[in-house]
């Protein structure tokens, strides 16, 4: 049997084949059940002896031929597949980033990282709360009964109950004090926590919005007194203002949950509208502070006869307008994207002690 016609024909084919498809089709036409060798491989059953030993011995070659060179084609085809793909889908990670327009930081937001940061540094871990609170929480606790004046000088917003439920309605918290109430309950004493969030008071002019932001902190435990106090807000001033020294003064004051209680003064300059800290004979008011009142304590579960603490308050809206230069605080909240993109921080330039805040 002369198969070198065959064989030239289907290593031919296969050689010529341009794809996989292509390729089956050759495979089909010499290997396949109808195909050319299966159609010869069929007459050897009425073939002599001699005559079918030879001829099958000549066709299983030839089959293991063309059935290899079928193989070696697909992985090179395969092979060619690959490198095109390499080729078009080439990507080069060298290149410079496209330029894409990022919100910013809003100065609030980044005031209050400082303000984490520098507290963190002394020890206070940060507590949240509810910004609807009860009545409770937000004025009985704090040792401010009903018929107390600061409950109608703050200016509450309540939340009005359904019809028909005659519970005490819930209010928008107006300090962040609730805050403290709530850790102290929850985790006792000693603690040391700093409570920043949104306070709302129902005021609204040149210098008040009616959702500010408000820091507070807290610290109890069996021996803390008014100097530990005054060395905390210090060190906050030097950190936060990023200068070498601050004077701090107490100025006698009058809170229903702190005892004795006291304004925070900065030592300060006013040179060409640029605020200057620790030097200069203005004082720039900076918040209130205090020693916390026994009926705060005992409210809170902790025993005012072990235990006793300081608290204070600061506004971090005026922080950051002290500390950025930023003239209006109504424009704080108006979302207007100009303003934002003017005051506003990079993202991801978070500060950290070790950084410099504002580095
Ligand atoms: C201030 C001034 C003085 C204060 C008190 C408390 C609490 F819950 F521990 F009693 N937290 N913060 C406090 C004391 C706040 O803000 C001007």
């Amino acid at each position: 049997m002369d198969t070198s016609a065959l064989r030239a024909k289907f290593l031919g084919a296969a050689a010529a084949a341009s794809d996989e498809a292509a390729l089956e089709e050759v495979r089909l036409a010499a290997l396949g059940k109808k195909g050319e060798i299966s159609a010869l491989m069929a007459t050897l059953g009425k073939m002599e002896p001699e005559e079918r030993k030879a001829a099958g011995a000549t066709l299983n070659i030839l089959r293991d031929e063309i059935d290899a060179a079928l193989r070696a084609k697909k992985a090179a085809l395969s092979d060619a597949a690959l490198d095109a793909r390499l080729k078009s889908e080439w990507l080069d990670v060298t290149m410079p980033a496209r330029p894409r327009r990022m919100g910013t930081i809003h100065p609030v937001s980044q005031v209050m990282e400082e303000l984490t940061a520098i507290f963190a540094d002394m020890g206070f871990a940060v507590a949240e709360g509810p910004q609807v609170e009860t009545d409770w929480y937000n004025f009985d606790a704090l040792n401010i009964p009903p018929e107390h004046p600061a409950r109608q000088e703050h200016d509450t917003f309540f939340m009005h109950r359904a019809d028909g439920d005659d519970r005490p309605p819930h209010v928008l918290r107006t300090h962040t004090s609730p805050v403290q109430i709530r850790a102290m309950t929850e985790k006792g004493a000693p603690i040391r926590v700093i409570a920043p969030g949104r306070v709302y008071r129902m005021d609204m002019d040149q210098t008040h919005t009616p959702m500010f932001h408000q820091i507070e902190g807290l610290a109890i435990d069996k021996d803390i007194s008014m100097a530990n106090l005054k060395w905390v807000i210090e060190e906050f001033a030097k950190a936060f203002f990023e200068v070498p020294s601050v004077e701090v003064r107490f100025r006698a004051s009058h809170f229903p949950f702190t005892e004795p209680s006291a304004e925070i003064d900065f030592r300060c300059s006013w040179v060409g509208g640029q605020l200057r800290l620790g030097e200069g004979d203005s004082w720039l008011e900076a918040g209130g502070c205090g020693m916390v009142h026994p009926k705060v304590l005992r409210a809170a579960g902790i025993d005012p006869d072990q235990y006793q603490g300081f608290a204070f308050g600061l506004g971090i809206d005026r922080l950051a307008m002290l500390k950025y230069g930023i003239p209006d605080l109504r424009a704080f909240f108006e979302g207007d994207l100009r303003w934002l993109r003017h005051y506003g921080f990079a993202a991801l330039d978070m500060p950290d002690l070790a950084g410099g805040l504002s580095a």
